[in-house]
C-alpha cells in the first residue's frame, strides 16, 4: 500500500487492578488485526501503554497505602507480562507518567494555550468539609444529573454513559469518608470544546473503523457540545503548565499517551515518529465502546485545536457481560486474565479463539464457561483440530512426506476463496466474519477427507489417495497461514508438522495458495485438547464462589451495628392531642408528652384515625430525627405505625412518657 504506514493503538489499561476478560475485548482483536494485516504485506506499528493517572490510581494506591508511582509501575509489569503471555504483542508498551508523556502534554496544553482554546474560570467544585480537600472526579460519588442513576465525579458509569463535569453531580458525597460533600469555588482551566461543533460535524461521518463510534459521537455533537474543564486538583499527573497546584484532567494526557509511545518507540530505533501522526495519517485506535466520547469528541478536538491531524479511524468494542450479569468487579462478574485463566493452565489460542469468534465485535459478549468450552470442543477441537491431525496422520502413514502432484482446482478455489473472504471481513472490522471463513474452510476439509475416506482408497487407488491427501495437506497449510493471527502457538506447530523449519509468521497469507512441495513429514500430534466437563465445573464454581462473596459482603453492609441502632433515640411518648393540619386531608398534627419536653409530630395518619381516637394514646417515637418543615408546621419527631392502614405501634404494658427502648 502506498498510503503510508498504519498505526494502532488499543484503549490504556489504568494500573488499578489485573487484566481482565474486558480489557482482552479489545486487544485480543486488535492484536489480531494487527498480525493480520502485516501478513497482507502492510507497515503496521502497534503501540498501547498503562493509563498511570487520574483518581482510579489515586484511590486504590490511598487504599494500599502505595505511592501511585509503586502501583503504577506493579501493575504495568502485570499487563505487560499477561500480553506477552496472551501473545499480544504490542511493539512498545509505555507509561503516561513517563518523561517522553509529560513533554508531550505539556507541549500540547501551550499550543492550545497559544491558539487561545484554553481559559480559566472560577468554579464551583466539590468539598469534603471533613477530609479538607477537593474531590476530584472519582473522589466523588451521587447522582447523575441526566438520568437520575448513582454515579461517580466525572461519569454515569452506571446509567446514561455521560461525561460529568466538575461540580456536576447532584447528591455529591466523598469516597472516602461518606460526608456530604460542600461545593466551594476554585479557578481551573477550560478546553474550548464548544467550538469545536462544526470541525466534527464534518470530520465524524468520515471517520473509518465501527459505526457505533460515528454514530454515537454525531449524536452527542447534535446534542450540544460544552466546555472541558482539564485541569484537576491533585499532585498526581502532569502538571498544568504555570500551575504548579494544578494537574491535567487524566484525559488529556491519557490519549496524547498515543503520542508519545510511538515517539519512544521511533526515538529508540532513530527514526520519526511523524511519520505516523502527522499530514494523512492511518492511525487506528481500538477501544472499548464506553470510551466513544473521549475518543471520537474529545480526542480529535484537542488534536485539531492543537495542530495535529485527528486519527483515521476508531474501532469500537461491544461490552462484556459475566453469566448474562453487567461486569463487575465489586459484584464479582469478572474473570480474571491470569488468576481464573493462564495460571489454570488453559492455552491463550481459545480464549483467542472465543473471543474473536464469539459475536460481531461491536456486539455484547456475554461470557460463560460452558459456551467457552462448547466453543472450543466442537469447532476448535472436532472440527479445525481434528480435520488437521487426521489429514496429517494419514500422510505420515501412508507416505511419510507430502505427496507429489497438483492440488485439485476445487481445493485452490476454496482456499482463494477463503482468503479473500477473510482479507474483506478483516478490512471492515467483521473479525467474527474472518474467522468463520477460516473455519468454513476447515469444515470443507473435514466433509472432504470423510466423503474421499483417503484410508479406504489406499488399499484400491493408491494414486487416487494421494490426491486426496495432497488437497488436504495443502489445505492443512492454508489453515497454518490463515490460522496465525487467531491461533499462533497452533499456527506453528501446524507449519512445523508439516514439514517446515522456518517460521509461519515470516509468510504472507498469500501463501496460503502456493502449492506445497513434497518433504518429509515428522509425526503428527493432536492439535487441541477437548476441555473436560469436571474442569469447566470448577472453573464455574470459581465464578460462583465470587459472586456469592459479593453479594454476602452486600449483605454484610447492609446489616444495622448496635452502635448505629443506638444512634436512634426511641422513646415512649403520650399524645395529647391531635388535630387536622390545615390544607390537607391526610395530616394530623400531634402534641406528643416524652417526659422532659412536649413535641409537636406530623403524622400521615388522619385517613385512619380519627383526632379524638389519638388523644391518650402511648406510641413509641423516634425523637432524634431532623426537624422537617411539612404543610408549614415544622414536625420534631416520628410517631411508628406499621402497614398500609398506618396501625401505631403501643407499649404492651403501661410505660410513662419519656422512656427509652432498648
Ligand atoms: N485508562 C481506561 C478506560 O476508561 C482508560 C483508557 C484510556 S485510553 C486513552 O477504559
Ligand atoms: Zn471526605
Amino acid at each position: 500500500m502506498s498510503d503510508g504506514p498504519l498505526l494502532v493503538t488499543c484503549g490504556l489499561p489504568y494500573t488499578n487492578g489485573p487484566c481482565h476478560l474486558g480489557h482482552l475485548r479489545t486487544y485480543v482483536p486488535a492484536d489480531f488485526y494487527v498480525r493480520f494485516l502485516r501478513r497482507r504485506g502492510e507497515e503496521v506499528l502497534f503501540v498501547c501503554g498503562s493509563d498511570n493517572h487520574g483518581t482510579p490510581i489515586v484511590v486504590m494506591a490511598e487504599d494500599q497505602g502505595v505511592t501511585p508511582r509503586d502501583l503504577s509501575n506493579r501493575y504495568h509489569e502485570h499487563f505487560a507480562h499477561i500480553f506477552s503471555r496472551m501473545g499480544i504483542r504490542f511493539d512498545h508498551f509505555g507509561m503516561t507518567d513517563g518523561e517522553t508523556n509529560h513533554r508531550r502534554t505539556r507541549s500540547i496544553v501551550n499550543a492550545l494555550k497559544e491558539k487561545g482554546y484554553i481559559y480559566s474560570k472560577v468554579v464551583e467544585q466539590s468539598f469534603c468539609p471533613k477530609c479538607k480537600r477537593f474531590l476530584p472526579d472519582r473522589y466523588v460519588e451521587g447522582i447523575c444529573p441526566y438520568c437520575d442513576t448513582p454515579a461517580r465525579g466525572d461519569e454515569c458509569d452506571q446509567g446514561c454513559g455521560r461525561h460529568l463535569e466538575p461540580g456536576e453531580i447532584k447528591k455529591p458525597r466523598c469516597l472516602v469518608c461518606g460526608t456530604d460533600a460542600e461545593l466551594r469555588e476554585q479557578e481551573h482551566f477550560f478546553f474550548r470544546l464548544s467550538e469545536f461543533g462544526g470541525f466534527l460535524e464534518s470530520y465524524l461521518p468520515a471517520l473509518q473503523g465501527t459505526a457505533n463510534a460515528r454514530n454515537y459521537a454525531l449524536g452527542w455533537v447534535k446534542e450540544g457540545l460544552r466546555d472541558w474543564c482539564i485541569t484537576r486538583t491533585l499532585d498526581w499527573g502532569v502538571k498544568f503548565p504555570g500551575h504548579d497546584d494544578l494537574v491535567v484532567y487524566v484525559w488529556v494526557d491519557a490519549p496524547i499517551g498515543y503520542i508519545s509511545f510511538t515517539e519512544e518507540w521511533a526515538r529508540a530505533r532513530g527514526l520519526d515518529w511523524k511519520r505516523y501522526w502527522c499530514g494523512k495519517n492511518r492511525v487506528t485506535h481500538f477501544i472499548g465502546s464506553d470510551i466513544i466520547y473521549h475518543h471520537c469528541i474529545f480526542w480529535p478536538a484537542l488534536l485539531t485545536g492543537a495542530g495535529y491531524t485527528p486519527p483515521l479511524a476508531v474501532v469500537a468494542s461491544g461490552m462484556v457481560k459475566i453469566d448474562d450479569q453487567k461486569f463487575s468487579k465489586s459484584r464479582g462478574y469478572v474473570v480474571w486474565t491470569g488468576e481464573d485463566y493462564l495460571d489454570k493452565g488453559l492455552p491463550p489460542d481459545y480464549l483467542r479463539y472465543y473471543l474473536l469468534s464469539y459475536t460481531n465485535h461491536t456486539k455484547e459478549l456475554n461470557f460463560s464457561w460452558q459456551v467457552f468450552s462448547e466453543r472450543v470442543n466442537n469447532e476448535l477441537v472436532s472440527t479445525l483440530g481434528n480435520f488437521i491431525y487426521r489429514s496429517l496422520f494419514f500422510a505420515h502413514k501412508f507416505f511419510g512426506k507430502v505427496p507429489e502432484g497438483p492440488v485439485g482446482a476445487a481445493t485452490s478455489e476454496a482456499i482463494g476463496c477463503c482468503i479473500r473472504e477473510m482479507d474483506r471481513s478483516v478490512r471492515e472490522f467483521e473479525f467474527k466474519g474472518a474467522i468463520d471463513a477460516m473455519m468454513a474452510l476447515a469444515a470443507y476439509g473435514n466433509t472432504y477427507i470423510q466423503n474421499q475416506a483417503p484410508w479406504k482408497l489406499i488399499k484400491t487407488d493408491k494414486t487416487a489417495a494421494e490426491r486426496v491427501v495432497k488437497d488436504c495437506l495443502q489445505i492443512a497449510h492454508a489453515l497454518a497461514l490463515l490460522m496465525e493471527p487467531v491461533l499462533p502457538d497452533a499456527a506453528g506447530r501446524v507449519w512445523r508438522m508439516l514439514g517446515n523449519t522456518d517460521v509461519v509468521e515470516t509468510h504472507p497469507v498469500s501463501d496460503a495458495a502456493v502449492q506445497i512441495p513434497s518433504v518429509e513429514l515428522p509425526e503428527p500430534s493432536p492439535l487441541f485438547e477437548k476441555l473436560e466437563d469436571s474442569r469447566i465445573r470448577e472453573l464455574e464454581k470459581i465464578l460462583k464462589g465470587r459472586t456469592e462473596k459479593a453479594k454476602m459482603a452486600a449483605k454484610e453492609k447492609d446489616l444495622v451495628s448496635i452502635e448505629e441502632f443506638s444512634r436512634m433515640d426511641l422513646r415512649v411518648g403520650k399524645i395529647l392531642s391531635a388535630e387536622p393540619v390545615k390544607g390537607s386531608k391526610k395530616l394530623l398534627k400531634l402534641t406528643v408528652d416524652i417526659g422532659d419536653e412536649r413535641r409537636t409530630v406530623v403524622a400521615g395518619m388522619a385517613e385512619f384515625y380519627r383526632p379524638e381516637e389519638m388523644t391518650g394514646l402511648s406510641v413509641i417515637m423516634v425523637t432524634n430525627m431532623k426537624p422537617a418543615k411539612i404543610f408549614g408546621v415544622e414536625s420534631q419527631g416520628m410517631v411508628l405505625a406499621a402497614g398500609e392502614e398506618a396501625s401505631i405501634l403501643v407499649p404492651q404494658k403501661e410505660v410513662p412518657p419519656g422512656t427509652k427502648i432498648r
